[in-house]
């Protein structure tokens, strides 16, 4: 039987486990990368597991979110990361140099390697034929370490992409029509496979661009064959030499095959407050709309900004709007520069940001109160922008620079302005200036360490018993931003762990942290796709720190699951879906663990109600050991 890309990387980097769905395998991993906002935890954590040097073939810290250096914080956190990486041998991307996920597609991303980074877009490199993939810091720190990355093996399922896309349809109209298919569940515990005529019509960044929002289906990968067109952007990058051929035996096998018709695409965009509430731009209609940013990992390559330039060159940025664009490289930026691009979006009137993920991650522009804003990124969760009434609506480059022009989300089509075709450059500038390569092994270097990198909480061993308040009760797609909020006013602290925790659930409740530090002890029940989002370990660490024990929901986003596990919260799920509704917030709930986690299914006693009710926990034999460990570090330690 013939293998898809994703098993032929897979098995190629098998050491644990058979690729059977559902169960536990473990893979070699060839590079990593980290970015800032997680990146310090990580290396908190690699320096913990005592080793001296890096045994991945390539690995890469990124400072692309919390550039905005408010305070010291950050400033200390990037003077931390940069002599972490000279004495480990990692290279260092300097803040300036980019978005972690388009620099390294640019740079580094090698078709049929294997890539665990400690953010949740990890995956764009799927667009080059990479099977990457997003992970709390502490594994990425393991793999850094030499050690495998454990994780259930998924479904694969094909979306075979027919024919090409109309003008003034673009990648990101791709993705939103998947998300719209498949929801923001739908890629749970599943590859994504792109195949299919249509996929030689579509560049790598456009490739990237689709497989960087498999993360908001919950995918644990997205993925492109290595052909022809990637061989052309490795030449155009000065790196012909890391192409390989990659493509599925025509006898593949994939557990579900959808097809979409490249040309019967429309300009479509996501409506607050999630990214799969999919609409046509025509039916949504002309609301209007305050802010318009144009940037981030999904959709800030060289071509979709020139699209944007093409647009507004000119023309005048309507006066009700803010436009910002961050390029996404500074290779981007440079060639934007370098042809003259720049000065047409500065003479319309768009703001432009630094190269980094700035707005996207609530780093600056949040919009005005109740405003409407239109952005090209990949993410519109309430809240996440800054401004906790703003609506944010998610679209391509060209209905965002439609949209900045007049004032009101537009369709493209509706502008009446001939079709633009960009072409990339047969070669990028390339300069790595910004690039700092690690001293040869043995060179001293000492560790910058400012006052706000505070020592890791340690994870306590499971207790024997536990016995804890509801301390609250959540609904369905609860995201990271949800448990711990990022932004301009968060991201100074996430290498502070007491300072950050005060502010869990803050969006939610903001009573949460101080009842829970009362309470000396928690539990937490939510929905459907618990944790979904992003790959921040702040999520499983704050309410780790404030005593939470376990977390009880119909079901999990992967890399959320895995932090609690890895920090020693129980995840839980309920047997039944119906007992959700007999738990409120303030019951007591029981769970005797003097057996282990042996058994599948547990019985918990709602102590306040007098009733009780079935979990499963669904942990490997790995899984229950780490948690019994009390966490993946100290389990790390005992078996190195
Ligand atoms: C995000 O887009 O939410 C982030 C910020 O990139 C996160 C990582 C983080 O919280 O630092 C992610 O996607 O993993
Ligand atoms: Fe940065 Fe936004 Fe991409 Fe996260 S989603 S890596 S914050 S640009």
């Amino acid at each position: 039987m013939g293998q898809n890309l994703a098993e032929k990387i897979l098995s190629r980097h098998l050491i644990e486990g058979r690729m059977v769905p559902g169960e536990e395998i473990a893979i070699r991993i060839d590079q990593t990368l980290t970015q800032d906002a997680t990146g310090t935890m990580a290396y908190l954590q690699f320096e913990a597991m005592g080793i001296d040097r890096v045994r991945t073939k390539l690995s890469v810290s990124y400072v692309d979110h919390n550039t905005l250096q408010t305070g010291f914080e950050n400033a200390d956190d990037h003077l931390f990361l940069q002599s972490v990486a000279a004495k480990y041998g990692i290279v260092f991307s300097r803040p300036g140099n980019g978005i972690c996920h388009q620099v390294h597609l640019e740079r580094f991303a090698v078709p049929g390697t294997t890539l665990l980074g400690s953010d949740s877009h990890t995956p764009t490199a799927g667009g080059i034929g990479a099977l990457a993939i997003g992970a709390g810091g502490l594994e990425v720190a393991v793999a850094m370490a030499g050690g495998p990355f454990y994780f259930t093996m998924p479904e694969v399922i094909r979306i075979n992409l027919h024919g090409r896309l109309s003008p003034w349809v673009s990648a990101k109209d791709v993705i939103l029509e998947v998300l719209r298919l498949l929801t923001v569940k739908g890629g749970v515990g599943k590859i994504i496979e792109y195949g299919g005529d249509g996929v030689k019509t579509l560049s790598v960044p456009e490739r990237a661009t689709i497989a960087n929002m498999g993360a908001e289906l919950g995918a644990t990968a997205s993925i492109f064959p290595s052909d022809e067109v990637t061989r052309a952007f490795l030449r155009a990058q000065g790196r012909e030499e890391d192409w390989v051929e990659l493509l599925p035996d025509p006898d593949a096998v994939y557990s579900q095959v959808l097809d979409i018709d490249l040309g019967s695409l429309e300009p479509l965009v996501a409506q607050p407050h999630m990214p799969d509430r999919v609409a046509r731009v025509r039916e949504v209609g002309p609301i209007k709309v305050d802010q318009v940013a144009i940037g981030s990992c999904t959709n800030s390559s060289y071509a979709d900004l020139m699209r944007v330039a093409a647009m507004l060159k000119g023309r005048r940025v309507h006066p009700e709007v803010s436009l910002v664009i961050s390029p996404g490289s500074r290779q981007v930026f440079y060639l934007l520069a370098q042809n003259g691009a720049l000065a047409d979006l500065i003479a319309a009137g768009a703001r432009i940001l630094e190269c980094a993920c700035g707005p996207c991650i609530g780093m600056g522009q949040a919009p005005p109160s109740g405003g409407v804003s239109v952005r090209t990124f990949n993410r519109n969760f309430r809240g996440r922008s800054g401004t906790a009434d703003a609506s944010v609506y998610l679209a391509g480059p060209e209905v965002a620079a439609a949209t900045a022009l007049t004032g009101v989300l537009t369709d493209p089509r509706d502008l009446g302005m001939p079709p633009i075709t960009v072409t990339l450059p047969e070669r990028f500038p390339v300069d790595d200036g910004l690039l700092i390569f690690p001293p040869p092994a043995g060179t001293e270097v000492e560790i910058r360490r400012g006052p706000n990198i505070k020592p890791l909480p340690a994870a306590q061993p499971l207790p024997e018993e536990i016995s804890a308040p509801v301390l609250l009760k959540l609904g369905d797609n609860i995201t990271t931003d949800d448990i711990s909020p990022a932004g301009a006013k968060y991201l100074p602290l996430r290498s502070n762990i007491p300072a950050l925790a005060e502010h869990a659930f803050e969006g939610i409740d903001p009573t949460f942290a101080g009842r829970a530090r009362e309470a000396g002890r928690g539990i937490i029940v939510g929905g459907q796709n618990y944790g979904q989002g992003s790959s921040r370990e702040h999520a499983a660490l704050c309410p780790m720190y404030l005593g939470i024990k376990a977390v009880i929901a119909k079901s999990f986003a992967r890399i959320h699951r895995s932090n609690l596990i890895n920090f020693g919260i129980l995840p839980l799920i309920f047997v039944r879906e119906e007992d959700y509704e007999g738990v409120e917030q303030g019951d007591v709930l029981a769970l005797d663990l003097r057996g282990g986690l042996e058994a599948e299914v547990l019985t918990i006693r709602n102590v306040t109600r007098g009733t009780s009710f079935q979990v499963r926990h669904g942990l490997s034999p790995r899984q229950r050991r780490i948690l019994l460990a009390g966490g993946l570090l100290n389990y790390t330690k005992q078996h190195s």
